[in-house]
Parts: C-alpha cells; sequence; structure tokens
C-alpha cells in the first residue's frame, strides 16, 4: 500500500495549497475512493480545471512593427499584417482555451506577466503519473469544440472526437454545441508518463477535434504535461527543472478557420476580397510562434545556470515542417546534443537547457521561408 493511499487526506491539502499558490482551478479530492480506475491504487490525486474555449480578438503583431529587426514593417511583413481594403490584417477573431478559477467561469484565471509569452496556448495542463484531470469545459465559441487529449487514458466520452468508433453514441463532449458545458475525466497511466529516453516529465498536447483542422487553425490547442510519479512538486511540474517555457510553432492558417467569414466581415472591409486570390489566401497565413509573428510576444526570460525545459510543439499541414532554433546556448533532446529542434505537424517534444550565454538570443524557425514570414521571437538569459 502506498504512502498516498494511507494519507491521501494530507496530499490532497498539500496539492490545494499548491494550487492556489499558481492560480489552479481550486479543489482536489484524493482520489482514494473516487477513481476506481487506477488513482486509488497509485495514490495519486485528481486536479481540477475549468476551461473554457472563448471568442477572443487576437492580434499577431501588437506591437506593430518588426521585433527581430528594430525596424518598423516593410513590404516584406506587410504581406501578412497590412490592414487595409480586402485585407485582413494582423488582428483575427480567435477561439482560445482560456483558464478560469472554477466551474462557475466567472473569473478568469490569472496568468503571471512571466507567462505573458505563452500567447494564445491555452493553460498548460499538469498531472503526475497516478493522477486523474477533471477538466470542466464550457464553449462560448459559435462552432462546436471540444478537448481532445494525447498520451493520457480516457473512455469514450472524454476522447473529445466524433468520428464512427464502432459504439453507436455520440456524446456530447465530443464536439460541445455552443453554451454548453461537458466534464472530461483523464487518467495519467504509467504509458502517459516519461519513457526511458525522456526526462523528469512527458510532453503531450490537447487540441479541439470536433472539426479538427478549423478548430485548430482558429487557435484551440495547449500542453499537457506528465510528470514521472514521484518526481512532481505539488503543482505537478518536474522537481529537477527550475524552469519550463512552452512554445507553439504553427502555420495559422486563418483561411481554413471556422470564423474567416466573421473576420472579413469584420476586419477586411471593401471590396469584399475575393477567397480565390492568392495574395489573400497568403495574407492568411500567419507563421507564428504561440501566436506573435515577428517577434512580437513578450521576451521568455531564464536564468543562467538554472534547469530549463523547453517544451515544444508543431502544428498545421505539410507546410508546418519547422526547426526551431537557439541562438546564443544548446540543449540536449532525449540525450542528443544540438541547438536545433525538428518539428511536424503534431510533434511534442522535450528540450533540457543549462543556459550559460547571457543576453538577449534569437529563438526561430530556420526554415528560410519562415523566417522571411515572421517565425521568429526573442528569449533572454539573465545573470
Ligand atoms: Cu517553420
Amino acid at each position: 500500500m502506498s504512502i498516498g493511499r494511507l494519507f491521501p487526506v494530507r496530499r490532497c491539502a498539500v496539492f490545494v495549497a499548491a494550487a492556489l499558490s499558481v492560480a489552479l482551478s481550486a479543489g482536489c479530492t484524493s482520489g482514494g475512493h473516487t477513481d476506481p480506475a487506477g488513482a486509488a491504487r497509485s495514490g495519486g490525486v485528481t486536479r481540477h480545471y475549468s476551461i473554457s474555449a472563448d471568442p477572443v480578438a487576437w492580434d499577431y503583431a501588437p506591437h506593430g512593427r518588426n521585433d527581430i529587426s528594430g525596424r518598423p514593417f516593410g513590404d516584406r511583413e506587410n504581406v501578412f499584417v497590412k490592414h487595409g481594403p480586402g485585407r485582413i490584417g494582423s488582428t483575427y477573431e480567435k477561439c482560445l482555451y482560456r483558464g478560469y478559477t472554477d466551474e462557475s467561469f466567472g473569473t478568469r484565471q490569472h496568468r503571471p506577466a512571466a507567462d505573458a509569452y505563452l500567447g494564445d496556448l491555452g493553460p498548460t495542463i499538469r498531472a503526475e503519473v497516478g493522477d486523474t484531470v477533471k477538466v470542466v469545459f464550457r464553449n462560448t465559441c459559435p462552432f462546436p469544440a471540444s478537448m481532445h487529449p494525447h498520451g493520457v487514458a480516457y473512455q469514450k466520452d472524454s476522447e473529445g472526437a466524433p468520428y464512427a468508433d464502432g459504439t453507436g453514441i455520440t456524446h456530447l463532449a465530443d464536439a460541445v454545441p455552443t453554451g454548453k458545458t461537458v466534464t472530461y475525466t483523464w487518467r495519467a497511466v504509467d504509458r502517459s508518463g516519461p519513457g526511458p529516453m525522456d526526462g523528469s516529465s512527458a510532453v503531450w498536447m490537447y487540441h479541439s477535434h470536433a472539426d479538427e483542422v478549423g478548430d485548430v487553425y482558429a487557435g484551440l490547442t495547449g500542453f499537457l504535461i506528465v510528470t514521472a510519479r514521484g518526481k512532481a512538486r505539488p503543482d505537478g511540474s518536474p522537481k529537477d527543472v527550475d524552469r519550463e517555457v512552452f512554445s507553439l510553432f504553427e502555420i495559422d492558417n486563418e483561411n481554413s478557420s471556422p470564423l474567416l467569414a466573421a473576420n472579413i466581415a469584420r476586419y477586411a472591409g471593401r471590396p469584399v476580397p475575393d477567397l480565390a486570390d492568392a495574395d489573400f489566401v497568403e495574407s492568411n497565413l500567419m507563421h507564428s510562434i504561440n501566436g506573435y509573428v515577428y517577434g512580437n510576444g513578450p521576451v521568455v526570460q531564464v536564468k543562467k545556470g538554472e534547469r530549463v525545459r523547453w517544451y515544444l510543439m508543431g502544428m498545421g499541414t505539410e507546410v508546418d515542417l519547422h526547426t526551431p532554433h537557439w541562438h546564443g546556448n544548446t540543449v540536449t533532446i532525449n540525450g542528443m546534443r544540438t541547438d536545433v529542434a525538428n518539428l511536424l505537424p503534431a510533434s511534442m517534444l522535450a528540450a533540457d537547457m543549462r543556459p550559460d550565454a547571457v543576453g538577449t538570443w534569437l529563438f526561430h524557425c530556420h526554415v528560410g521561408d519562415h523566417i522571411a514570414a515572421g517565425m521568429q521571437a526573442r528569449y533572454q538569459v539573465v545573470g
């Protein structure tokens, strides 16, 4: 019998204290009696999240200039960011996952300034192997949405994807209609956690899968981290890592967003653009990192000498082959030393860095066309 089984109440109290400190949704059960499928045997806790898919007017370039070159936008950037007759510009209506303090959805979860670089990513969901995750999910977007997780274990009513799966049952949670709320239950089982070549945590994603392609281009994507059993802090983060950084590389194809018509009506003005016009189509390909182009996101800051774990994710289609490259410092990925990572659509990887070079450094996709289109950011190492 595990210690967690012997002292479930104490462990829950520790979790609640930690959860409050990081502004997670309140609430916890010991897992000792509520989850016959596994958490009880492992001594895990149940971690509660309240997440809503909300319409958000999102600006890919809020600074209105090229923060990588330090110069105003020119002809090259204006292909994508210029607003004007028949062009949407840099601001689009999107649908984003946003965290709330509880399932009444009355108060948005606070995102600390140090995490502002997360941009359009949903809240990071965490578990330690043995834990259960319960997500109360609300959809306020004008199309059906869901939450489909990778890596964790779930029953059919928590898969978040409608398809002919042979069960003859369509669950509300497969495609949550506008205005509806459902609860997903996911379990972090052994095969959800790190494998032999991983560090102390495994990186997964969650995304909407009601209409997978359109939903993700609308913005419904987030990270899910599963830390090895016994290696997690009370908030679920790995004890042997000082700082975790999350980055999504994706060409947001706003032409395939279910909100395209709304964006044209709201932002493009007259003349109404021709959807078959190649220049208009290109203008809506936002080569973004966490929803920012040309370095327009907050610069993520890490400290010299600390143990930094970068979690990277790619999304999109066949043009989304990305090679994130760190200037100034190197990383190890699955034990291999490098300073360039390889991402394809729905790739997920963890890269460990021990930064020794103080300064502001580029962090960009190394694909030539993507550099030109703005898939660049910076990170800062402080001494
Ligand atoms: Cu790229």
